[in-house]
């Protein structure tokens, strides 16, 4: 019994098969203990970044690995079948980086990208505000330029790694409202007037922080503006390629959580035994299998059509994105839920493992764009035509 697997290529499947025995060594045997002390798992992440997941699908030039949005996909989809929290903060590391590298001049991506893609700087991402959440291009933290420094000023809500990340990537408003004011900037963690909220406590996610991160008069070099002073005003754009990558890699990790919450129930119902026989037998338990295999598959087809568009820079990368993200994150949601049901009362206990993935997925329909902001980009383009 188990689940369809891909049909991979040689070199494929070593890239899955090395994110698959790492996850199973490193991660799975810890993620409930992380889970119940809190604890943000910096070593693992940094022996992750060693075998090349630290910066996925970035250009060698300056030390990524230089796989595909595919094979990103994959990878996330096996770390996450350890812990869907541990593959997400891996997931936001790599969409900050990625962003430094692609948007960064040349000087920018030497003297970050091979430090970030080692995970010696660990990255945060903010662009959430207290006031401005699914609207993200109505932030209002400052960036004024003063000098060769820029001078910000303003707080992040909600921003996963606060405190701990080395380096926080921030998009700031260095101009006139909305979407064309906002420029982004590599903060370094020390610098004066950069400080942390208290830890939120939260549903699931529970082990990597989340917290505010709060700009008192924080000075950064004018080098610390990604792409120069030419990109002024793109950081919108930055921070939105970023997200359709850091989308598609959300869904990999409800995947994976969802992959494993089916697994499991697999080998529960097999050896669980009620009115005279293994409760796989009995039909309406079969139906429910099949549904949640086949929402599985549909889940891994589309998110695989999406990330192949993004590897091609096709011109519905964006709405393919978004739908995936959606669809993904909703589906496999219902299927780690079901996995709960099926597992009765033990589904409920911490030990059984499917409560976490419950909890843990849950977010993953809110963050890096609502599943409703994901109908409303979809809508958008259909309505375009
Ligand atoms: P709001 O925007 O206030 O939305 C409230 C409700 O209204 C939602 O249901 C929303 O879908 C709905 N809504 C809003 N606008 C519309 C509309 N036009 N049409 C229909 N419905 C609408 N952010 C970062 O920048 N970096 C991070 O690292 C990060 N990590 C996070 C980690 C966690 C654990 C959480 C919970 C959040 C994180 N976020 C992060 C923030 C996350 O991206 C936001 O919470 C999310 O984008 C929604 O913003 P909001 O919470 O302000 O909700
Ligand atoms: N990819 C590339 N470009 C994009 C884009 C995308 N996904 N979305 C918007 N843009 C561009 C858009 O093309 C436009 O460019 P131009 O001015 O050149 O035409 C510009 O950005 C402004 O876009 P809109 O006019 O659509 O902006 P609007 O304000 O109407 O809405 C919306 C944008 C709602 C789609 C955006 O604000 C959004 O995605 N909100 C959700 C916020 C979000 O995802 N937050 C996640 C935080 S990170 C997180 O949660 C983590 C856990 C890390």
């Amino acid at each position: 019994m188990t689940i369809l697997d891909e049909r991979l290529t040689d070199d494929e499947q070593v890239i899955v098969d090395t994110a698959a025995a790492f996850a199973a060594k490193r991660i799975a045997p810890f993620a409930l203990e992380w889970d119940e002390s809190k604890h943000f798992p910096v070593d693992e992440l940094r022996e992750a970044a060693g075998l090349g997941m630290g910066a996925i699908y970035c250009d060698e030039q300056f030390g990524g690995s230089g796989l595909s949005r595919v094979d990103g996909v994959r990878i996330f989809t096996a770390l996450a079948a350890a812990d869907p929290t541990t593959a997400a903060f891996l997931s936001i590391h790599n969409m900050a980086t990625w962003m430094v590298d692609s948007y960064g001049t040349d000087e920018q991506r030497a003297q970050w990208v091979p430090r970030m893609a080692s995970m010696e700087l660990i990255a945060s991402y903010c662009l959430t505000e207290p006031a401005a959440g699914s609207d993200a291009a109505a932030l209002s933290t400052k960036a004024v330029a003063d000098g060769d420094e820029y001078v910000l000023t303003g707080v992040k809500q909600f921003i996963s790694g606060a405190g701990t990340s080395d380096v926080y990537v921030v998009m700031a408003r260095t101009g006139s409202d909305g979407a064309g004011g906002i420029s982004t900037f590599i903060v370094e963690n020390g610098t004066p007037g950069l400080s942390f909220g208290a830890q939120e406590r939260k549903m699931g996610w529970h082990a990597q922080p989340t917290a505010q991160v709060i700009f008192d008069g924080v000075r950064v070099p004018a080098a610390n503006l990604v792409g120069g002073p030419d990109a002024v005003g793109t950081g919108f754009r930055i921070a939105m390629n970023g997200l359709n990558g850091g989308r598609l890699n959300i869904a990999a990790c409800s995947l994976g959580g969802a992959q494993e919450a089916l697994d499991r129930s697999l080998r529960y119902l097999d050896e669980r035994e009620a009115f005279g026989g293994k409760l796989i037998d009995e039909p309406t338990i079969r139906f429910a299998l099949a549904d949640m295999a086949t929402d599985l598959e549909a889940s891994r087809g589309l998110l695989l059509r999406a990330a192949a568009a993004l590897d091609a820079d096709d011109p519905d990368k964006v709405t393919l994105c978004a739908m995936a993200k959606r669809f993904v994150t909703d589906h496999c949601h219902a299927i780690a839920d079901q996995a709960l049901q099926l597992h009765g009362g033990y589904g409920y206990l911490h030990d059984y493992g499917l409560e976490k993935i419950v909890r843990d997925l849950r977010v993953n329909r809110i963050l890096e764009g609502t599943n409703e902001i994901m109908r409303v980009v979809v809508g958008r383009a259909l309505a375009k035509g």
